[in-house]
């Protein structure tokens, strides 16, 4: 990794339809996969990751600004701008071919308030003449000081590449705080992980516990059907180790998994294929990617 490496969050605003969820998935360059729906108490829910030899960025899921109608709707709206103060850059997604509305106008507004730099992207360029692109960023620029504008079009990808070297410009120096092959990340990772762990300590004796260490290398619902593949390796730091963990004709490695399936299932309501591996990795204590990937706590 180059010493200048850099790295941080963003948040992806903007009305409905805008093209927010195209945009992610053009970037990420496959379907983000969503594990699961439930409520987040979160203000800032992970919802991608970009990983390049240049940088890595983190698209955060905030939640959304709209005019509020109520006391409840209040509170969202305070919520969603605390959490766009914590962020490194946002980027205001608005619609060329719809133009300037109501919705983006009460966005800018409360942008106002908020001390993160601001990238206007001018989305569905392919729907509209140049002459029309011009005046339109005009308007926006008339309310708000950006510091960047950049017209795209997220289903075509014209433009995405000079919109991620921008963005990670604008980051500041960091490590890569995922895997480069990771483009989700989800508590549930952290659960999953955590319950593989669980069993070994239950199944095996003293010598085994503190070198284990377990990492999920993927965790996708499977196209088109309600199951979840998840694929983990459990590392130790001996092949003695590795040795007992497997068992006699796998059946210690079996039973972990098993085990640990079934309470996955409960736990996130769905049926699961659990992929699970024993590697020896001498000192992985020391190593860098694994390191990152332990050291996730959201
Ligand atoms: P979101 O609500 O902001 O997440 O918007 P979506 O990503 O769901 O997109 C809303 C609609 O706009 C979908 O039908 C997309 O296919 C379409 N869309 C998104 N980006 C573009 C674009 O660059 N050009 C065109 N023509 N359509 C787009
Ligand atoms: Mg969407
Ligand atoms: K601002």
């Amino acid at each position: 990794m180059p010493s200048d490496y850099r790295s941080g969050f963003v948040a992806l605003i903007g009305r409905p339809n805008v093209g927010k969820s195209t945009l992610m998935n053009h970037i990420v360059g496959q379907k983000v996969a969503i594990i699961s729906d439930k409520p987040q108490t979160t203000r800032n829910k992970i919802r991608a990751v970009y990983t390049d030899e240049r940088g890595q960025i983190i698209f955060l899921d905030t939640p959304g600004i709209h005019k509020p109608h109520s006391k409840l709707g209040e509170w969202l709206v305070k919520t969603a701008k605390d959490a766009l103060d914590e962020v490194d850059l946002i980027l205001f997604l608005v619609d060329a071919e719809q133009g300037f509305g109501p919705g983006d106008r009460f966005i800018i507004e409360n942008l106002k308030g908020v001390k993160t730099p601001v990238f206007l992207v001018v989305n569905k360029i392919d729907q509209v003449h140049p002459d029309d692109l011009l005046p339109l960023i005009d308007h926006y620029r008339k309310l708000y000081s950006f510091k960047e504008v950049v017209p795209i079009s997220a289903l075509q990808g014209n433009n995405t590449s000079t919109l991620i070297q921008l963005i990670i410009k604008e980051l500041p120096e960091g490590p890569r705080y995922y895997p480069p092959d990771q483009v989700t990340d989800h508590p549930e990772h952290f659960i999953v992980g955590e319950l593989i762990r669980e069993k070994v300590l239950q199944l095996t004796r003293e010598e085994i516990p503190h070198s284990v260490a377990v990492v999920i290398e993927e965790m996708k619902m499977r196209e088109g059907q309600d199951l979840l593949d998840i694929r983990a390796t459990i590392y130790t730091e001996r092949p003695s180790q590795k040795g007992i963990l497997i068992g006699k004709k796998g059946a210690l490695l079996k039973e972990v998994g098993q085990r640990a399936r079934e309470e996955m299932e409960r736990l996130l309501g769905t049926r699961i294929f659990l992929d699970l591996w024993v590697k020896v990795k001498k000192d992985w204590r020391n190593e860098e990617m694994l390191l990152r990937q332990f050291g996730y706590r959201n």
